[in-house]
């Protein structure tokens, strides 16, 4: 008979092979399931989701920076269309780890959440919508090349689809005093199917918020499928206070710097940076742990209320108000008001409908108390700048009111209610806002097909003709005074301006139709655009989106195939018999597909193409048409000349 301790030794052999079998399974699991089901790691497999591999890979860097190491990350896209990114943080560790027996480095890229939460110190940072990581780019790409540089020696390992291709290997030495990690990644085009194609201003414009974000971070981008190449550098010793200079670029300022303010409150890491400008635009942008907070949250509210309660504090100290009633609202107060507001916090609770409101209430103390004692200190120190912050929000009070009495006064007058919508609207039958549509449809001709292609229980529509709004030329009060544009708030019922409530929107879905070409995009752009400035609470909750109609019908017997490129087409073509003779048809525009075309292609909710407006994509429509709308004729001429290929990159 074994003795105990011969028996305690396999059973304990046993128990290892059991966890490395069950480890190794759940390696399969883990990535299928990736990429079964992408959008549940990425949020989708569009343009917006191929570009979310590049965060996620970022976002280790960043943690390593967060973690007091990497100082420099660099971002290229090879001449291919692949990526890399390297960092100069500590490099993954490469020891082979007692509970899988395989390298650290191996399981960070093949193991479901294993990558980027480092136990214990810095932040969790990484995750972002999602809480994912190396692993998920590598499960949905062809193929992964890791490089990683520590402890004077160079080590590699590659994966094809997601599993290991050739195992770790050291293939070098290198001197102690470079480290690092080195991503290079090829996104998978059987899950990517939309594109493939990198954005470089998508990229670009990411980079630099980073490196607003974080400051003394260095940042660089390279593209190198253009010809001549070139490296823009993204690095901010100011951080967010260069943010608020950028952004306030071109416009005249209250005071020589932005306030700044950087705290750390029972965990919490909080920065604030603040100026007004002499206008009346209020720009706000909020984020935790460097994810854009469109739908604000805890760090927003304790900004907010600690800036009103401070700023009226003040006047009533300093004797510019005589009594408490003068008190201004936030909304008044924060007339002309840029301001950046960062937190970073240990374990960030990420809410709402796209995820992008912090719901951690500590994180709301944390601002509050960091940002109030610092900004009345600056009030008192500088009378004459807080009597014209004061000043400003008398007037904008005052304007408030007056356009609210007018507004009243019209509202009266014209009757625009629910009760009259105006004839142009073909509304829905049903009351049930979460199940209906309205579709802002360019032109009649398409608008007459709409209407008689829809279901009439969920899709309401609204045509909008293109001419009269003349994108390039009409400024935003020409457009809101357009009565198009007008009927479309009437319709939606969410009122306007100071009175807008997202809550009474009588749709959930707005789906902007538009023709694939030129002036499509152009009024795609002004509705995303006036959506952006004056329905922005739609876009943060999700409800506007663009409609895909296809470019090209074929047709062979009774097999009918709708196609989006030529490239989609061709290989179509190809993949046909050559008899019966297969017709094309390529339509020029909605308004040449007849009502069940349009219907089946575009509308129908079983076969439709819809991408959903994020607020980023609404952000960039804005910038574009403040292009447009700009005095300078060269950006105009140049968007003019590029604008095919502007087109896909709405498109994309
Ligand atoms: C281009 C992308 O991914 N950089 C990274 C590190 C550093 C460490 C680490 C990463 C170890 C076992 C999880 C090093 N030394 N850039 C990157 N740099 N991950 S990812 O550790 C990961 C953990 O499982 C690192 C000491 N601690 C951590």
């Amino acid at each position: 008979m074994a003795d105990q301790n011969e028996l305690d030794k396999v059973k304990k052999y046993e128990e290892e092979a059991d966890k490395y079998n069950a480890s190794q399974i759940q390696v399969l699991g883990g990535l299928e399931a990736v990429r079964k089901r992408p959008g549940m790691y990425i949020g989708s497999t569009s343009s917006q989701g191929l570009h979310h591999l590049v965060w996620e890979i970022i976002d280790n860097s960043i943690d390593e920076r967060l973690a007091g190491f990497a100082t420099k990350i660099e971002v290229t896209v090879e001449a291919d269309g692949s990526v890399t990114v390297q960092d100069d943080g500590r490099g993954i560790p490469v020891d082979i780890q007692a509970k899988t027996g395989r390298p650290a480095l191996e399981t960070v890229f093949t193991v479901l959440h294993a990558g980027g939460k480092f136990g214990g110190g810095g932040y969790k940072v990484s995750g972002g919508l999602h809480g994912v990581g190396a692993s998920v780019v590598n499960a949905l790409s062809t193929k992964v090349e890791v490089t990683v540089m520590r402890d004077g020696k160079k080590y590699f390992i590659d994966f094809d689809h997601g599993r290991v291709k050739d195992e770790m290997k050291q293939i070098g030495t290198v001197p102690e005093t470079e480290h690092g990690t080195i991503v290079h990644f090829y996104p998978d085009p059987d899950i990517f199917t939309e594109t493939t194609t990198f954005d470089d201003k998508i990229l670009k414009n990411r980079i630099r918020e980073l490196a607003f974000l974080n400051r003394g971070l260095k940042l660089t981008f390279t593209d190198k499928r253009k010809e001549t190449a070139e490296t823009d550098v993204y690095h901010y010793e100011g951080g967010i206070r260069e943010y608020v200079k950028f952004l306030d670029e071109g416009s005249e300022v209250l005071f020589d710097e932005p306030i700044y303010v950087e705290g750390d409150y029972d965990g919490i890491n909080v920065e604030v940076a603040l100026q007004y400008t002499t206008g009346y635009k209020t720009t706000m942008l909020t984020f935790a742990n460097n994810i854009h907070t469109y739908e604000g949250g805890m760090h927003e509210a304790g900004f907010k209320t600690a800036l009103t309660r401070v700023v009226n504090d003040y006047a009533n100290k300093a004797k510019i108000f005589k009594s408490k009633d003068e008190n201004l609202s936030g909304e008044d107060i924060r007339e002309g008001m840029t301001a950046v507001v960062s937190v970073k916090h240990p374990d960030p609770q990420f809410e709402g409908q796209t995820k992008t409101k912090l719901g951690n209430s500590d994180a709301r103390t944390a601002v509050d108390r960091a940002f109030s004692e610092t900004f009345s200190r600056f009030l008192m120190e500088n009378p004459s700048t807080a009597k014209k912050i004061v000043e400003k929000g008398q007037l904008a009070e005052r304007a408030r009111v007056a356009a609210k009495r007018a507004r009243e006064v019209t509202r009266k007058k014209s009757g625009l209610e629910i009760a009259n919508l105006p004839g142009k609207l073909a509304d829905n039958t049903s009351n049930d806002p979460s199940i209906s549509e309205l579709f802002i449809v360019e032109g009649d001709s398409a608008g007459g097909s709409a209407k008689q292609g829809r279901s009439r229980l969920t899709q309401a529509i609204l045509p909008i003709r293109g001419k009269i709004l003349n994108v390039q030329k009409a400024s935003m009060d020409r457009i809101l005074a357009n009565q198009e544009i007008r009927t479309l708030f009437t319709a939606l019922g969410t009122g306007f301006g100071a009175d807008f409530d997202v809550n009474k929107a009588r749709y959930h879905k707005l789906i902007i139709m538009t023709d694939a070409d030129v002036d499509g995009a152009h009024i795609r752009t002004l509705l995303l655009t006036l959506f952006y400035r004056y329905m922005r609470p739609m876009i943060d909750k999700g409800y506007v989106y663009i409609a895909r109609p296809p470019l090209y019908q074929v047709r062979q017997g009774k097999l009918v195939k709708y196609l989006d490129t030529d490239e989609e087409l061709h290989d179509y073509l190809g993949s046909l018999q050559p008899s019966p003779k297969p017709i094309v048809q390529r339509y020029k525009g909605l308004g040449e597909m007849d009502p069940e075309q349009l219907w089946e292609t575009t509308m129908d909710p079983e076969n439709r193409r819809l991408d959903r407006v994020s607020p980023e994509y609404a952000k960039d429509a804005d910038a574009v048409f403040e292009m447009l709308m700009g005095n300078e004729v060269g950006p105009r001429r140049d968007f003019i000349e590029q604008n095919a290929k502007y087109v896909e990159n709405l498109d994309a």
